[in-house]
């Protein structure tokens, strides 16, 4: 039976060493919550760190660990101290981290790093592979294992990979500076379904993929090497139901069983009517945000200092990565900034900031949410931020106000909360005053509308919505790469050719016998590929034809004394052995003095962009310029030309970034056409990779051989992955 395979940093499980005893407890996070269904189906199996290095243990503890570990579904990577300072809290927080948080200042591009981070993901993908069976689904998460669908696709290329990256995904301008850049994308794009909280770190994913590999991206889909990989948002959602009914069940406790911090809270609603309690929960990180929100709340204490006295500042922060650097000063900072505010403006019976810098247990959590009147969330930037959606759901009398940083993934959906810029102080202030005033009916109004949201979505939603997700994209491959040629349809190929009498290879040339030059000048062909096509020629009654958009002059230049069949200029001319180059239509050329000019404004306003001169037609070239500039560019060229163009003289062809405007009775499926009603062929065979080859394929007979080379749509009957395999398939035709 197929299985589901979680992987992540850490287990789901809380392992501790007690005087060479094992105390295993399963951690009750957001995530480990939302996988239960996933990972408790079937023979479902979760592999991970288990927070004991192989230093912190004998061989007898290693096998005892990886037998109660197998008893909760889980099996370890055995991670060494070494790894852990290095990839852990060197790659994963002091480069990924503060990188793809914008804290650019912060981030440092350490070669011994990054090494590790590759080792890592290895020693994952090995525990992986040893575990995967085919058929089986694995579900990475997270920046830490951003490498490891790419691994584990090398292995096994055919198993369903679903990728999740719980934090931002940076603007390409962010990215760009970020030495190992293609690794990364490729490691992530090994994945079939890549999942972001939002649609922005979607957006700056896909723009990533596009300037830096170049790759084609149509709507959320990338094709990659020859697989298609969907992008997608899912923003997570938290366990409603367990935050609702603890809430509910805190509200009929009776006093005496009340906690410690619960009747401390209490003390402070008793000492003044009007008492009101803000709350911010966060780990200890400088994304979140700290500093700035206590220097917000002690702006508004002093903008509106009737609050003084009756306000307090409730602020758990949860100690995290201690041993990085940024992080103790932090620490620092914040303590400074606490005793500051507090010995400013503290009286005798009031304290502005209550400061826990400690873990809670989830009890007093939910003393915390239920008894803020407001919570406060001003992280400079998260992923999503859970703690926003905790406290919604903990309102079971609607009431509460949630201020939300619009830097927060959260605030895309959280439409209803106040969402302030944390950076803007005198705005942070004005929605605390805001909140604190807000009517009670107001109240109610926005959190009906965040708790249903919540409720709806929660966190087993995601995760089944993310499966499901994975699993469509299964029917993806296979709509598209259905079509792709394999040995079978090769093999039925030669042996046709081979029993032919006459037979017809149209072989388009750029991008198909060849790759993409920068410049088009650059793509004369190789030795290789002269041998290939001397031996294609010689086979006996096939008609070899390079087909091809270029002019007749280099063509000639490049394949004259070889005395091959070509048809140039999209059909203007066609050269063969006996006859020599004759010209196949009648051409006029005096509509290049109107459009020239028009092609050079946009090449000067384009940078990157470039004009090619050819005898019949005139091609702009963006291949080399922005990719989204370039799109928007030639949309509008477009308009520009079908404005001009009113008669049929003229059309537009567009290419693999180029757009040609030439002569309308001019195309490649004219030629074919021509050669099709003077010869009756036993094989027919065309490949190309460009839209001009629709052209081609179009007038080809249905029992032709027609063949895309991409994945593009096509009015062919097959595709091959690139003109690499164009190559070895020609080659076979050789034999
Ligand atoms: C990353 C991304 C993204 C906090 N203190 C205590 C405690 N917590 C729990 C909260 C909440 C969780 O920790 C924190 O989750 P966040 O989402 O706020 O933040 P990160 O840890 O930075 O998580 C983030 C998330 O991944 C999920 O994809 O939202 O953007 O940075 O659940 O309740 N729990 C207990 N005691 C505490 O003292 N028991």
């Amino acid at each position: 039976m197929s299985k589901t395979i979680i992987v992540s940093n850490r287990l789901p499980l809380q392992i501790k060493l007690e005087e060479n005893n094992l105390k295993i407890t399963p951690s009750v996070g957001g995530l480990a919550t939302g996988m239960k269904s996933v990972h408790s189906e079937g023979d479902g199996l979760w592999i991970g760190w288990s927070g004991l290095t192989q230093e912190e243990l004998t061989d007898e503890l290693r096998e005892k660990v990886a037998t109660e570990v197998r008893k909760e579904k889980c099996a370890t990577v055995p991670l060494t101290q070494d790894d852990m300072d290095r990839y852990y809290f060197g790659f994963s927080n002091r480069t990924l981290w503060p990188l793809f948080h914008y804290f650019m200042e912060y981030t440092e591009f350490e070669k011994d790093f990054w090494d590790s981070y590759k080792e890592v993901n290895e020693k994952f993908a090995k525990v992986v592979l040893e575990n995967a069976e085919d058929g089986d689904t694995i579900w990475v998460h997270d920046y830490q294992l951003l490498l490891l669908p790419g691994m584990i696709r090398d292995a096994k290329p055919d198993i369903s990979i679903g990728f999740f990256l719980h934090i931002p995904f940076p603007s390409y301008e962010i990215f760009r500076t970020f030495p190992w850049r293609e690794e990364v994308l490729h490691g992530m794009l090994g994945a079939d379904l890549l999942g972001f909280h939002t649609y922005d770190y979607e957006r700056h994913f896909l723009s990533s993929v596009k300037r830096i590999l170049r790759e084609d991206v149509n709507f959320n889909e990338v094709v990659y090497q020859d697989r298609v990989v969907k992008v997608d948002s899912f923003p997570m959602g938290i366990d409603y139901q367990k935050f609702y009914k603890a809430a509910q069940q805190h509200t009929s406790l009776d006093p005496s069983e009340r906690s410690d911090l619960q009747k401390r809270i209490d003390d402070h609603f008793e000492a003044d009517e009007n008492a009101k309690l803000i709350l911010s929960i966060d780990r200890m990180d400088y994304t979140k945000g700290i500093p700035n929100r206590i220097r917000a709340f002690e702006y508004f204490l002093n903008k509106y200092p009737e609050y003084k006295n009756k306000v307090r500042l409730v602020m758990l922060a949860v100690p995290s990565r201690s041993n990085v650097p940024q992080y103790q000063l932090l620490k620092k900072e914040t303590d400074e900034l606490v005793g500051r505010v507090n010995g400013e403006l503290a009286t005798v019976s009031w304290t502005p900031i209550w400061y826990f810098y400690r873990s809670l247990p989830f009890d007093n959590l939910i003393d915390l949410y239920t008894s803020a009147d407001v919570a406060l969330i001003t992280p400079v930037r998260d992923g999503m931020n859970l703690v926003a959606k905790e406290y919604i759901a903990t309102r079971v009398n609607k009431d509460g106000v949630l201020i939300l940083s619009e830097m927060a993934g959260a605030a895309q959906e959280m439409n209803e909360a106040l969402l302030i810029n944390p950076n803007n102080f005198e705005a942070t202030a004005d929605a605390l005053k805001r909140a604190l005033e807000m009517p009670v009916k107001e109240q109610k109004k926005r959190n009906t509308m965040l708790q249903k949201r919540l409720q709806r979505y929660s966190v087993d939603k995601w995760a089944a919505e993310f499966f499901r997700s994975l699993e469509a994209t299964k029917n993806l491959d296979q709509v598209v790469m259905g079509r792709k040629i394999n040995t079978e349809i090769e093999n039925k190929m030669v042996e046709e050719l081979k029993a032919a009498n006459r037979s017809l290879m149209m072989l388009d040339y750029d991008g198909t016998l060849t790759g993409f030059k920068d410049n088009p000048e650059d793509a004369a062909p190789d030795e290789a590929l002269i041998e290939l096509l001397q031996k294609l020629n010689a086979i006996p009654g096939n008609d070899m034809v390079i087909i091809s958009g270029r002019d007749r002059e280099t063509l000639e230049k490049w394949f004259g004394k070889y005395e091959f069949n070509m048809i140039t200029d999209h059909g203007v001319w066609m050269h063969t052995a006996e006859k020599g180059w004759q010209s196949l239509e009648r051409i006029r050329t005096n509509w290049m003095e109107n459009i020239r000019p028009i092609l050079e404004t946009f090449t000067d306003r384009t940078p990157g962009s470039f004009i090619e001169e050819k005898r019949y037609s005139l091609a702009w070239h963006y291949r080399k310029t922005d990719p989204e500039l370039g799109v928007k560019r030639v949309m509008e060229l477009d308009t520009v030309l079908t404005s001009l163009i009113s008669n049929n003289e003229l059309s537009v062809l567009k290419g693999n970034m180029v757009t040609e405007i030439k002569s309308s009775n001019v195309n490649k499926g004219r030629a074919v056409s021509r050669m099709l009603s003077e010869t009756r062929y036993d094989f027919m065979f065309a490949i190309g990779d460009d839209w001009t080859d629709e052209y081609m394929f179009e007038e080809m007979p249905s029992k032709a051989y027609t063949v895309k080379v991409g994945y593009q749509k096509t009015k062919a009957r097959f595709h091959v992955h690139s003109n690499k395999q164009v190559r070895a398939l020609l080659e076979k035709f050789t034999k």
